[in-house]
């Protein structure tokens, strides 16, 4: 006994993550499958310690009987398999970004409104939020239940893994080049990201936000409350797996750097690491397979009033993508929203 769950994009960063992440959590499953588009048909993926799955053919494959997708393909496929996935029945848990701002899709971090998930039937499908939004929101939101956040300042050191197989390839070849003194050749990335530092992720909007930013700005709204402000500056570091940001908060009422150490270190999903010494702070190298969102640096910011600084390090792939889709299943199962396993 136990549910079909199938994970489409199984090939990639994220998908190849869901797989571990649902064998290392002991996930009750009863038959795994592997989808991702044709060109991958028949490669095989890990699932667990011993077994190895073909991939199948995600255009063919009849997902009838299936209770969960956790699927990170790109948005664009997420459009058009999602809801035919839905419309047989299945509960459709997706990492990409195509229906995060739909007002019938649940936008979930387990950690902070769990209670959203109730509405998910309307559509069939849940949206797992942004790698940089997940680990803020995990962040804010004990503190916001403390002293009511109104604004936040974030700054982003983004991993390439978030920019998938390609980009973490360009920064190995591209060190590897600039040691040889080979020319260094651009592909995913606009500039040269080895030994460098790129504030560009996604596509620039018309106000001259990036689309990451804009992310973070609504996703943080519609998970955790649509009154705080939220302004962002994403940057992409050469740095393989781990995102890390600076986070500086406003709050309507009085908050000691004690009193927000306390609140971190009692909330879910949360590691407080944070002394005042040489190594007393976490970085993205420390982290990564690491299932918790890790502060350090908090401190008063005796610039505004109410005001705190933070500094936030996640593994994208797990807690930023995988880990959470993962978790959402588990929420759905525990609160009753699926039932048991047939
Ligand atoms: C990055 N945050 O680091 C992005 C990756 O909307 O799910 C995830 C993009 C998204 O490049």
């Amino acid at each position: 006994m136990g549910y079909k769950v199938a994970v489409v994009g199984a090939t990639g960063n994220v998908g190849r993550e869901m797989l571990q992440t649902l064998a290392d959590r002991n996930f009750p499953v009863g038959e795994v499958v592997a989808l991702a588009s044709e060109r991958s048909v028949g490669q095989q993926v890990s699932f667990g310690e011993d077994q190895v799955l073909k991939v199948q053919d995600l255009a063919k494959f009849d997902f009838s009987g299936t209770d969960f997708v956790l699927s990170s393909p790109g948005a664009k496929i997420s459009a058009q398999f999602a809801p035919r996935a839905a419309a047989a029945g299945a509960c459709v848990i997706d990492n990409t970004s195509h229906f995060r701002m739909d007002p019938d899709v649940p936008l979930v971090v387990p950690e902070v409104n769990p209670h959203h998930l109730a509405g998910w039937r309307k559509k069939g499908i849940i949206a797992n939020p942004n790698c940089s939004t997940i680990q803020m929101v995990v962040a804010l939101k004990p503190l916001h239940d403390l002293a009511k956040i109104r604004r936040v300042v974030v700054s982003t050191y983004q991993s390439v893994s978030g920019g998938g197989k390609e980009a973490m390839d360009e920064l190995f070849t591209q060190t590897r080049a600039i040691y040889v003194n080979d020319p260094v050749e651009k592909k995913k990335f606009t500039k040269q990201i080895a030994f460098n530092v790129i504030p560009h992720i996604d596509v620039f909007m018309d106000d001259g936000m990036t689309k990451e930013e804009w992310k973070m700005v609504v996703e943080t709204k519609k998970i955790l409350d649509p009154a705080i402000k939220v302004t962002a500056t994403a940057v992409r570091v050469p740095v393989f797996i781990g995102h890390s940001e600076s986070i500086n908060i406003e709050f309507e009422n009085p908050i000691t750097a004690d009193e927000a150490r306390k609140a971190l270190r009692a909330a879910p999903g949360i590691s407080v690491v944070d002394h005042r010494v040489d190594e007393g702070y976490v970085t993205p190298v420390e982290i990564a397979g690491e299932d918790n969102v890790f502060i350090s640096r908090i401190r008063e910011d005796a610039t505004v009033e109410n005001g705190l600084n933070l500094w936030v390090v996640a593994d994208n792939l797990r807690k930023g993508a995988a880990l959470n889709a993962v978790q959402i299943a588990e929420v759905m199962i525990r609160d009753g929203h699926i039932g048991p396993a047939e």
